[in-house]
Protein backbone atom coordinates (compact mmCIF):
# COMPACT_ATOMS: atom_id res chain seq x y z
CA UNK A 1 0.00 0.00 0.00
CA UNK A 2 1.39 3.25 -0.95
CA UNK A 3 2.65 5.18 1.92
CA UNK A 4 0.09 8.12 3.01
CA UNK A 5 1.10 11.27 3.98
CA UNK A 6 -0.99 12.95 6.76
CA UNK A 7 -2.00 16.58 6.66
CA UNK A 8 -3.11 18.28 9.64
CA UNK A 9 -7.14 19.63 9.02
CA UNK A 10 -5.63 23.43 7.88
CA UNK A 11 -3.81 21.57 5.51
CA UNK A 12 -6.56 19.60 4.21
CA UNK A 13 -8.77 22.64 3.91
CA UNK A 14 -5.65 24.48 2.22
CA UNK A 15 -5.31 27.22 4.52
CA UNK A 16 -3.03 28.02 7.82
CA UNK A 17 -4.41 26.02 10.82
CA UNK A 18 -5.20 28.50 13.87
CA UNK A 19 -5.35 27.66 17.88
CA UNK A 20 -6.81 28.58 20.51
CA UNK A 21 -5.80 31.41 22.59
CA UNK A 22 -4.86 29.33 25.92
CA UNK A 23 -2.30 26.80 27.15
CA UNK A 24 -3.30 24.08 29.38
CA UNK A 25 -2.33 24.39 33.41
CA UNK A 26 -4.13 21.59 35.23
CA UNK A 27 -6.02 18.41 33.97
CA UNK A 28 -9.16 16.22 35.72
CA UNK A 29 -8.33 12.34 34.43
CA UNK A 30 -11.11 10.95 32.70
CA UNK A 31 -12.04 6.94 31.70
CA UNK A 32 -13.89 5.11 29.48
CA UNK A 33 -15.59 2.63 31.47
CA UNK A 34 -16.26 -1.25 29.38
CA UNK A 35 -19.62 -1.97 27.39
CA UNK A 36 -20.61 -4.52 30.18
CA UNK A 37 -20.78 -1.56 32.50
CA UNK A 38 -22.10 1.38 30.39
CA UNK A 39 -24.96 -1.39 29.83
CA UNK A 40 -25.38 -1.22 33.43
CA UNK A 41 -25.60 2.08 33.86
CA UNK A 42 -27.92 3.51 31.45
CA UNK A 43 -30.18 1.17 32.65
CA UNK A 44 -29.93 1.80 36.10
CA UNK A 45 -30.13 5.66 34.42
CA UNK A 46 -33.78 4.53 33.29
CA UNK A 47 -32.11 5.42 29.70
CA UNK A 48 -31.89 8.84 30.72
CA UNK A 49 -28.45 10.74 30.32
CA UNK A 50 -29.46 13.05 33.32
CA UNK A 51 -29.37 10.22 35.01
CA UNK A 52 -25.82 9.20 34.35
CA UNK A 53 -22.94 9.23 37.41
CA UNK A 54 -20.47 11.61 35.84
CA UNK A 55 -17.95 8.95 37.00
CA UNK A 56 -19.14 6.49 34.40
CA UNK A 57 -18.89 8.94 31.58
CA UNK A 58 -16.46 9.06 29.03
CA UNK A 59 -16.23 12.80 27.17
CA UNK A 60 -19.35 14.96 28.74
CA UNK A 61 -21.57 16.50 26.02
CA UNK A 62 -24.44 16.77 28.50
CA UNK A 63 -24.43 20.71 28.35
CA UNK A 64 -22.05 23.60 28.21
CA UNK A 65 -23.75 25.06 31.19
CA UNK A 66 -21.41 25.84 34.41
CA UNK A 67 -18.74 22.88 32.39
CA UNK A 68 -16.48 25.40 31.41
CA UNK A 69 -12.68 25.05 32.18
CA UNK A 70 -11.78 28.70 34.30
CA UNK A 71 -8.75 30.30 33.66
CA UNK A 72 -5.59 31.07 35.83
CA UNK A 73 -7.07 34.23 36.42
CA UNK A 74 -10.48 33.66 37.22
CA UNK A 75 -8.76 31.10 40.11
CA UNK A 76 -6.88 33.52 41.45
CA UNK A 77 -9.90 35.65 41.49
CA UNK A 78 -11.59 33.24 44.02
CA UNK A 79 -9.03 33.76 46.53
CA UNK A 80 -10.12 37.81 46.65
CA UNK A 81 -13.54 36.56 47.64
CA UNK A 82 -15.21 39.11 49.67
CA UNK A 83 -17.38 36.95 51.63
CA UNK A 84 -19.33 40.13 53.73
CA UNK A 85 -23.27 39.35 53.88
CA UNK A 86 -23.65 42.96 52.58
CA UNK A 87 -21.65 45.14 50.20
CA UNK A 88 -19.10 42.74 49.15
CA UNK A 89 -16.47 44.42 46.94
CA UNK A 90 -16.90 41.25 44.20
CA UNK A 91 -20.57 42.83 44.01
CA UNK A 92 -19.12 46.00 42.42
CA UNK A 93 -17.49 44.54 40.24
CA UNK A 94 -19.54 42.48 38.97
CA UNK A 95 -22.08 45.40 38.20
CA UNK A 96 -19.48 47.88 36.85
CA UNK A 97 -18.21 44.81 34.33
CA UNK A 98 -21.65 43.96 33.50
CA UNK A 99 -22.74 48.14 33.09
CA UNK A 100 -19.48 48.01 30.58
CA UNK A 101 -20.43 45.47 28.47
CA UNK A 102 -24.21 44.78 28.31
CA UNK A 103 -24.71 48.71 29.58
CA UNK A 104 -28.18 48.43 31.09
CA UNK A 105 -27.93 50.63 34.14
CA UNK A 106 -29.08 48.20 36.98
CA UNK A 107 -28.31 44.35 38.15
CA UNK A 108 -29.80 41.77 40.39
CA UNK A 109 -27.75 39.00 40.43
CA UNK A 110 -28.87 35.43 41.19
CA UNK A 111 -27.63 32.18 41.95
CA UNK A 112 -28.42 31.23 37.93
CA UNK A 113 -30.54 31.74 34.88
CA UNK A 114 -33.94 30.37 36.52
CA UNK A 115 -33.52 32.61 39.31
CA UNK A 116 -33.16 35.19 37.25
CA UNK A 117 -36.30 34.23 35.48
CA UNK A 118 -38.36 33.65 38.38
CA UNK A 119 -37.80 37.29 39.30
CA UNK A 120 -38.95 38.89 35.67
CA UNK A 121 -41.85 36.80 35.23
CA UNK A 122 -42.85 37.34 38.90
CA UNK A 123 -41.99 41.26 38.26
CA UNK A 124 -43.80 42.12 34.71
CA UNK A 125 -46.36 38.54 34.15
CA UNK A 126 -49.81 38.59 35.29
CA UNK A 127 -52.34 36.33 34.97
CA UNK A 128 -53.92 36.15 30.95
CA UNK A 129 -50.84 37.85 29.50
CA UNK A 130 -48.88 36.67 26.71
CA UNK A 131 -45.30 36.41 26.28
CA UNK A 132 -44.26 36.09 22.87
CA UNK A 133 -40.41 34.66 22.32
CA UNK A 134 -38.46 33.13 19.78
CA UNK A 135 -39.01 29.47 20.35
CA UNK A 136 -39.67 28.26 23.83
CA UNK A 137 -36.83 27.42 26.73
CA UNK A 138 -37.77 24.88 29.27
CA UNK A 139 -37.03 26.64 32.42
CA UNK A 140 -37.77 30.47 30.42
CA UNK A 141 -41.05 29.27 29.57
CA UNK A 142 -42.15 27.53 32.68
CA UNK A 143 -41.45 30.27 34.52
CA UNK A 144 -43.66 32.49 32.57
CA UNK A 145 -46.45 29.99 32.70
CA UNK A 146 -46.27 29.81 36.13
CA UNK A 147 -46.58 33.59 36.63
CA UNK A 148 -50.00 32.96 34.80
CA UNK A 149 -48.68 33.79 31.21
CA UNK A 150 -49.08 31.81 27.85
CA UNK A 151 -46.05 31.62 25.72
CA UNK A 152 -46.51 32.28 22.39
CA UNK A 153 -43.77 31.30 19.66
CA UNK A 154 -43.18 34.14 17.02
CA UNK A 155 -39.37 32.66 15.56
CA UNK A 156 -39.42 32.42 11.72
CA UNK A 157 -40.37 29.52 10.21
CA UNK A 158 -37.01 28.86 9.16
CA UNK A 159 -36.27 28.06 12.59
CA UNK A 160 -38.40 24.58 13.19
CA UNK A 161 -36.67 23.12 9.37
CA UNK A 162 -33.38 22.12 10.50
CA UNK A 163 -32.03 21.53 7.06
CA UNK A 164 -32.81 25.71 6.33
CA UNK A 165 -29.51 27.35 5.80
CA UNK A 166 -30.88 30.37 6.62
CA UNK A 167 -27.47 31.85 8.60
CA UNK A 168 -29.93 33.65 11.34
CA UNK A 169 -32.46 31.42 12.24
CA UNK A 170 -33.24 33.00 15.66
CA UNK A 171 -34.31 35.96 14.17
CA UNK A 172 -38.37 37.15 15.45
CA UNK A 173 -40.74 36.86 12.41
CA UNK A 174 -42.53 40.28 13.23
CA UNK A 175 -45.56 39.61 11.21
CA UNK A 176 -46.24 37.02 13.90
CA UNK A 177 -45.13 39.21 16.61
CA UNK A 178 -47.42 42.26 14.93
CA UNK A 179 -50.23 40.02 14.42
CA UNK A 180 -50.54 38.91 18.26
CA UNK A 181 -50.14 42.54 19.52
CA UNK A 182 -53.12 43.35 17.24
CA UNK A 183 -54.99 40.01 18.24
CA UNK A 184 -54.35 40.54 22.23
CA UNK A 185 -54.04 43.86 22.56
CA UNK A 186 -50.25 45.46 23.72
CA UNK A 187 -51.36 46.14 27.17
CA UNK A 188 -51.80 42.30 27.30
CA UNK A 189 -48.01 41.72 25.94
CA UNK A 190 -45.64 42.75 29.09
CA UNK A 191 -42.41 42.11 27.08
CA UNK A 192 -41.17 40.19 24.35
CA UNK A 193 -38.43 37.19 25.18
CA UNK A 194 -35.92 37.33 22.96
CA UNK A 195 -32.90 35.27 23.15
CA UNK A 196 -29.91 35.35 21.58
CA UNK A 197 -28.27 32.42 20.68
CA UNK A 198 -31.41 30.28 20.62
CA UNK A 199 -30.61 27.04 22.38
CA UNK A 200 -33.58 24.93 21.02
CA UNK A 201 -33.34 26.46 17.29
CA UNK A 202 -29.66 24.40 17.29
CA UNK A 203 -27.55 27.19 18.96
CA UNK A 204 -29.04 29.74 16.54
CA UNK A 205 -28.52 33.84 16.24
CA UNK A 206 -30.55 36.72 15.84
CA UNK A 207 -29.07 39.31 13.32
CA UNK A 208 -28.50 43.16 14.04
CA UNK A 209 -30.63 44.07 11.64
CA UNK A 210 -33.56 41.78 13.27
CA UNK A 211 -33.60 43.40 16.66
CA UNK A 212 -33.32 46.40 15.41
CA UNK A 213 -36.61 46.09 13.60
CA UNK A 214 -38.12 44.70 16.25
CA UNK A 215 -37.12 47.37 18.57
CA UNK A 216 -38.53 49.52 15.99
CA UNK A 217 -42.22 47.54 16.09
CA UNK A 218 -42.13 47.03 19.79
CA UNK A 219 -41.74 50.92 20.44
CA UNK A 220 -44.74 52.07 18.15
CA UNK A 221 -46.81 49.86 20.18
CA UNK A 222 -45.10 50.58 23.38
CA UNK A 223 -44.28 46.83 24.36
CA UNK A 224 -40.87 46.33 26.21
CA UNK A 225 -38.20 43.45 25.17
CA UNK A 226 -36.11 41.75 27.46
CA UNK A 227 -33.01 39.52 26.21
CA UNK A 228 -32.02 35.96 27.41
CA UNK A 229 -28.58 37.13 26.90
CA UNK A 230 -26.75 33.94 28.39
CA UNK A 231 -25.02 32.51 25.12
CA UNK A 232 -24.93 36.48 23.59
CA UNK A 233 -21.53 36.78 23.62
CA UNK A 234 -21.91 33.73 20.56
CA UNK A 235 -24.66 35.41 18.93
CA UNK A 236 -22.11 38.51 18.29
CA UNK A 237 -19.60 36.01 16.85
CA UNK A 238 -22.40 35.44 13.94
CA UNK A 239 -23.11 38.97 13.49
CA UNK A 240 -19.58 40.12 13.24
CA UNK A 241 -18.69 36.74 10.97
CA UNK A 242 -22.02 36.88 8.86
CA UNK A 243 -23.49 40.48 8.68
CA UNK A 244 -22.70 43.07 6.36
CA UNK A 245 -21.03 45.93 8.08
CA UNK A 246 -20.06 44.35 11.25
CA UNK A 247 -16.40 42.51 10.11
CA UNK A 248 -14.46 45.27 11.22
CA UNK A 249 -16.47 45.78 14.98
CA UNK A 250 -15.32 44.15 18.14
CA UNK A 251 -17.50 41.41 19.96
CA UNK A 252 -17.52 44.06 22.99
CA UNK A 253 -19.20 46.99 20.90
CA UNK A 254 -21.63 44.46 18.59
CA UNK A 255 -22.54 43.08 21.70
CA UNK A 256 -23.38 46.43 23.48
CA UNK A 257 -25.28 47.70 20.42
CA UNK A 258 -27.43 44.64 20.39
CA UNK A 259 -28.47 45.15 24.28
CA UNK A 260 -28.87 48.02 23.41
CA UNK A 261 -32.50 47.68 21.70
CA UNK A 262 -33.83 45.93 24.42
CA UNK A 263 -34.59 46.98 28.31
CA UNK A 264 -32.86 44.62 29.72
CA UNK A 265 -31.56 40.86 30.06
CA UNK A 266 -31.42 37.91 32.04
CA UNK A 267 -28.57 35.75 32.22
CA UNK A 268 -27.11 32.40 32.89
CA UNK A 269 -23.40 32.80 33.33
CA UNK A 270 -22.64 28.88 33.56
CA UNK A 271 -22.18 29.83 29.17
CA UNK A 272 -20.95 32.66 27.65
CA UNK A 273 -19.64 33.68 31.27
CA UNK A 274 -17.07 30.97 32.00
CA UNK A 275 -18.16 29.94 35.08
CA UNK A 276 -18.96 26.96 37.04
CA UNK A 277 -22.11 28.79 38.93
CA UNK A 278 -23.81 32.20 38.67
CA UNK A 279 -26.74 34.49 36.67
CA UNK A 280 -27.79 37.94 37.10
CA UNK A 281 -31.09 39.89 35.81
CA UNK A 282 -30.12 43.25 34.83
CA UNK A 283 -32.72 46.35 33.51
CA UNK A 284 -32.90 50.05 32.69
CA UNK A 285 -36.00 50.37 34.41
CA UNK A 286 -36.44 51.72 37.86
CA UNK A 287 -39.58 50.37 38.40
CA UNK A 288 -38.89 46.51 37.43
CA UNK A 289 -35.18 47.16 39.24
CA UNK A 290 -36.96 48.11 42.54
CA UNK A 291 -39.09 45.06 42.22
CA UNK A 292 -36.77 42.67 41.31
CA UNK A 293 -34.54 43.97 44.15
CA UNK A 294 -37.31 43.66 46.63
CA UNK A 295 -38.11 39.58 45.52
CA UNK A 296 -34.39 38.87 45.24
CA UNK A 297 -34.23 38.85 49.04
CA UNK A 298 -36.89 36.74 49.58
CA UNK A 299 -36.20 33.77 46.67
CA UNK A 300 -32.17 34.09 46.30
CA UNK A 301 -30.47 36.09 49.00
CA UNK A 302 -29.96 39.63 49.86
CA UNK A 303 -29.29 41.91 46.25
CA UNK A 304 -25.26 42.32 46.83
CA UNK A 305 -25.17 38.24 46.37
CA UNK A 306 -28.14 36.90 45.20
CA UNK A 307 -27.35 33.31 45.73
CA UNK A 308 -23.61 33.60 45.20
CA UNK A 309 -20.57 33.44 46.91
CA UNK A 310 -18.15 37.04 46.61
CA UNK A 311 -15.97 34.55 45.25
CA UNK A 312 -17.94 33.73 42.75
CA UNK A 313 -18.76 36.84 41.45
CA UNK A 314 -15.07 37.85 41.40
CA UNK A 315 -14.57 34.69 39.18
CA UNK A 316 -18.05 36.16 36.69
CA UNK A 317 -16.54 39.25 36.99
CA UNK A 318 -13.19 38.43 35.19
CA UNK A 319 -14.66 36.20 33.15
CA UNK A 320 -16.67 38.32 31.17
CA UNK A 321 -13.67 40.32 30.28
CA UNK A 322 -12.14 37.01 29.03
CA UNK A 323 -15.36 35.82 27.21
CA UNK A 324 -15.68 38.81 24.56
CA UNK A 325 -12.38 38.85 24.05
CA UNK A 326 -12.67 38.30 19.91
CA UNK A 327 -9.71 35.30 19.89
CA UNK A 328 -11.57 33.20 22.49
CA UNK A 329 -15.03 33.44 20.51
CA UNK A 330 -13.37 32.35 17.93
CA UNK A 331 -11.90 29.36 18.64
CA UNK A 332 -14.86 28.48 20.50
CA UNK A 333 -17.40 28.33 17.74
CA UNK A 334 -14.51 27.33 16.05
CA UNK A 335 -14.74 24.17 17.95
CA UNK A 336 -18.07 23.67 17.81
CA UNK A 337 -18.04 24.31 13.93
CA UNK A 338 -15.54 21.93 13.63
CA UNK A 339 -17.32 18.73 14.96
CA UNK A 340 -20.42 19.80 12.74
CA UNK A 341 -18.15 19.96 9.53
CA UNK A 342 -17.38 16.23 9.87
CA UNK A 343 -20.68 15.17 10.31
CA UNK A 344 -21.72 17.32 7.46
CA UNK A 345 -19.26 15.76 5.08
CA UNK A 346 -20.35 12.51 6.27
CA UNK A 347 -23.58 13.16 5.79
CA UNK A 348 -24.90 12.91 9.03
CA UNK A 349 -28.06 14.89 9.31
CA UNK A 350 -27.40 17.55 11.94
CA UNK A 351 -29.08 20.78 12.42
CA UNK A 352 -27.62 23.43 9.85
CA UNK A 353 -26.06 25.81 10.08
CA UNK A 354 -24.12 24.68 12.84
CA UNK A 355 -24.74 27.06 15.75
CA UNK A 356 -22.51 28.49 18.64
CA UNK A 357 -22.48 26.33 21.45
CA UNK A 358 -23.58 22.67 20.20
CA UNK A 359 -23.95 20.57 17.62
CA UNK A 360 -27.73 18.93 17.07
CA UNK A 361 -27.93 15.58 15.53
CA UNK A 362 -32.15 15.15 13.67
CA UNK A 363 -32.90 12.13 15.39
CA UNK A 364 -36.14 12.05 13.51
CA UNK A 365 -34.16 11.92 10.17
CA UNK A 366 -31.29 9.50 12.19
CA UNK A 367 -34.50 7.09 12.87
CA UNK A 368 -37.38 7.99 10.50
CA UNK A 369 -38.70 4.46 11.55
CA UNK A 370 -39.16 5.10 14.98
CA UNK A 371 -42.30 7.03 15.85
CA UNK A 372 -41.91 10.44 17.94
CA UNK A 373 -44.10 8.59 20.95
CA UNK A 374 -40.83 6.14 21.18
CA UNK A 375 -38.53 8.73 21.59
CA UNK A 376 -36.38 9.03 18.88
CA UNK A 377 -33.78 11.44 20.39
CA UNK A 378 -33.72 10.11 23.97
CA UNK A 379 -33.07 6.87 22.25
CA UNK A 380 -30.82 8.35 20.47
CA UNK A 381 -28.54 9.40 23.28
CA UNK A 382 -28.88 6.61 25.04
CA UNK A 383 -27.15 4.75 22.14
CA UNK A 384 -24.05 7.33 21.64
CA UNK A 385 -23.78 6.86 25.34
CA UNK A 386 -23.47 2.45 25.25
CA UNK A 387 -21.25 3.02 22.27
CA UNK A 388 -18.81 5.13 23.72
CA UNK A 389 -19.19 6.57 26.63
CA UNK A 390 -20.41 10.01 25.34
CA UNK A 391 -22.91 11.70 26.98
CA UNK A 392 -25.75 14.00 25.07
CA UNK A 393 -28.70 15.24 25.49
CA UNK A 394 -32.53 14.61 24.32
CA UNK A 395 -33.94 18.14 22.96
CA UNK A 396 -37.17 16.74 21.56
CA UNK A 397 -40.59 15.18 22.76
CA UNK A 398 -39.13 14.96 26.29
CA UNK A 399 -38.26 18.10 26.44
CA UNK A 400 -41.02 19.59 25.09
CA UNK A 401 -43.49 17.95 27.90
CA UNK A 402 -47.36 18.15 28.15
CA UNK A 403 -49.87 20.34 26.76
CA UNK A 404 -50.97 22.56 30.11
CA UNK A 405 -54.11 22.97 28.73
CA UNK A 406 -54.98 19.26 26.96
CA UNK A 407 -52.17 16.99 28.78
CA UNK A 408 -50.88 15.62 25.77
CA UNK A 409 -47.14 15.70 24.81
CA UNK A 410 -46.83 18.43 22.83
CA UNK A 411 -44.86 17.25 19.69
CA UNK A 412 -42.29 19.70 18.25
CA UNK A 413 -41.13 19.82 14.76
CA UNK A 414 -37.20 19.62 16.49
CA UNK A 415 -36.26 16.51 17.61
CA UNK A 416 -32.70 16.35 18.46
CA UNK A 417 -30.05 15.54 20.16
CA UNK A 418 -27.65 17.98 21.73
CA UNK A 419 -23.92 17.53 21.67
CA UNK A 420 -22.67 20.62 23.80
CA UNK A 421 -19.20 21.27 23.46
CA UNK A 422 -18.21 22.59 27.29
CA UNK A 423 -15.74 25.67 26.58
CA UNK A 424 -11.86 25.26 27.07
CA UNK A 425 -12.72 21.67 28.02
CA UNK A 426 -11.68 19.39 25.49
CA UNK A 427 -9.19 19.01 21.91
CA UNK A 428 -9.89 18.44 18.79
CA UNK A 429 -9.10 14.82 19.58
CA UNK A 430 -11.63 14.37 21.77
CA UNK A 431 -13.77 16.18 19.33
CA UNK A 432 -13.03 13.56 16.05
CA UNK A 433 -13.76 10.64 18.65
CA UNK A 434 -17.25 11.59 19.24
CA UNK A 435 -17.46 12.09 15.55
CA UNK A 436 -16.58 8.57 15.35
CA UNK A 437 -18.42 7.66 18.01
CA UNK A 438 -21.34 9.16 15.81
CA UNK A 439 -20.91 7.70 13.02
CA UNK A 440 -21.04 4.25 14.02
CA UNK A 441 -24.48 4.75 16.06
CA UNK A 442 -25.25 6.33 12.26
CA UNK A 443 -24.72 3.35 10.68
CA UNK A 444 -26.18 0.72 13.28
CA UNK A 445 -29.38 3.16 12.73
CA UNK A 446 -31.31 0.23 11.61
CA UNK A 447 -31.42 -1.91 14.39
CA UNK A 448 -33.41 0.95 17.09
CA UNK A 449 -36.50 0.48 18.03
CA UNK A 450 -37.11 3.10 20.66
CA UNK A 451 -38.25 3.26 24.06
CA UNK A 452 -41.11 4.02 26.33
CA UNK A 453 -41.65 5.85 29.45
CA UNK A 454 -42.73 4.15 32.20
CA UNK A 455 -41.98 7.29 34.89
CA UNK A 456 -42.62 10.65 34.07
CA UNK A 457 -42.33 13.44 36.80
CA UNK A 458 -44.50 17.07 36.65
CA UNK A 459 -42.47 19.74 36.04
CA UNK A 460 -39.25 19.52 33.72
CA UNK A 461 -40.05 15.93 33.25
CA UNK A 462 -37.03 15.41 30.93
CA UNK A 463 -34.62 15.69 34.48
CA UNK A 464 -36.65 12.78 35.91
CA UNK A 465 -37.95 10.62 33.59
CA UNK A 466 -37.39 6.79 33.32
CA UNK A 467 -37.54 4.78 30.47
CA UNK A 468 -37.65 0.74 29.22
CA UNK A 469 -36.48 -0.41 25.88
CA UNK A 470 -38.36 -1.15 23.46
CA UNK A 471 -37.34 -4.56 21.74
C1 LIG B 1 -28.49 24.03 28.97
C2 LIG B 1 -29.05 24.78 30.10
C3 LIG B 1 -29.16 24.12 31.44
C4 LIG B 1 -30.39 23.32 31.39
C5 LIG B 1 -31.59 23.88 31.76
C6 LIG B 1 -32.76 23.17 31.61
C7 LIG B 1 -32.72 21.91 31.06
C8 LIG B 1 -31.51 21.33 30.72
C9 LIG B 1 -30.36 22.04 30.88
C10 LIG B 1 -30.04 26.88 30.62
C11 LIG B 1 -30.60 28.07 30.14
C12 LIG B 1 -30.51 28.43 28.76
C13 LIG B 1 -31.12 29.57 28.30
C14 LIG B 1 -31.06 29.95 26.87
C15 LIG B 1 -31.90 30.06 30.49
C16 LIG B 1 -31.31 28.92 31.00
C17 LIG B 1 -31.47 28.64 32.46
N1 LIG B 1 -29.51 25.99 29.81
N2 LIG B 1 -31.80 30.36 29.16
O1 LIG B 1 -28.60 24.51 27.83
O2 LIG B 1 -29.84 27.67 27.88
O3 LIG B 1 -30.28 28.92 33.11
O4 LIG B 1 -29.54 26.68 33.95
O5 LIG B 1 -28.54 28.80 34.82
O6 LIG B 1 -30.83 28.19 35.44
O7 LIG B 1 -27.93 22.95 29.20
P1 LIG B 1 -29.77 28.09 34.42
Amino acid sequence: MAHLIPQTMGQQFGRRSWAEPWKIKMVEPIRLVSPAEREKAIADAGYNTFLLRSADVYIDLLTDSGTSAMSDRQWAGIMLGDEAYAGSRNFYHLEETVQTYYGYRYLVPTHQGRGAEHLLSKALIKPGHYVPGNMYFTTTRLHQELAGGTFVDVIIDEAHDPANQHPFKGNVDLDKLESLIKRVGAENIPYVSLAGTVNMAGGQPVSMANVRALHALCDRYGVRIYLDATRMIENAFFIQEGEEGYADKSIADILKEFCGYTDGAWMSAKKDHLVNIGGWLAVNDEDVFESARNMVVVYEGLHTYGGMAGRDMEALAIGITEAVQDDHIRARVGQVRYLGELLTDWEIPIVQPVGGHAVFLDAKRIYSHVPQDRFPAQTLAAELYLDSGIRAMERGIVSAGRDPETGDHRYPALELVRLTIPRRVYTQAHMDVVAEAVKAVYDARDETRGLKMVYEPKYLRFFQARFERIS
